[in-house]
């Protein structure tokens, strides 16, 4: 039952993970998301790919630079929703048995899940227009 509010919640966290990526204020279509989301420009978008886009915002996110993120770190990472939901985020995927920080390996499962466990709708390790427009659609 909590891992079932927990999807819920990460559904809406991913929506805006794959919108923030891509869009300011702007209508983005699931298009323009999808090309942007293939970080290696090889025309498929893999977790590999998905994980290489969000990277940067950990480091980004990390102001003292010690690898971890704390709560509040964590929490700039993310936009909109997913800001809104970043404490329960935090709390599921901070799991090396330190209660204030997540390390890259926490950071980076977070993201896996949004992506194998929400964006990918068939589950066939590739994103397409369509998933991603789906998910898209769910936020509005
Ligand atoms: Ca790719
Ligand atoms: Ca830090
Ligand atoms: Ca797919």
């Amino acid at each position: 039952m909590i891992r079932q509010s927990m999807c819920a919640v990460l559904a809406l966290s991913a929506t805006l993970s794959v919108a923030n990526a891509a869009l300011a204020q702007v209508a983005v279509t699931p298009e323009v998301a999808l090309r942007f989301l293939d970080a290696n420009k090889d025309g498929m978008v893999t977790l590999n790919d998905y994980l290489n886009v969000q990277m940067p915002k950990m480091t980004a996110g990390d102001l003292d630079q010690n690898g971890e993120l704390t709560y509040k770190e964590f929490k700039e990472t993310l936009e909109g929703r997913a800001r809104t939901n970043a404490e329960q985020s935090f709390r599921a995927f901070n799991r090396d048995g330190r209660e204030r920080t997540m390390n890259q390996r926490d950071f980076l499962n977070y993201h896996a899940y949004v992506f194998t466990g929400i964006l990918d709708g068939d589950k066939d390790g590739f994103l397409t227009a369509g998933e991603l427009g789906k998910v898209m659609s769910q936020d509005r």
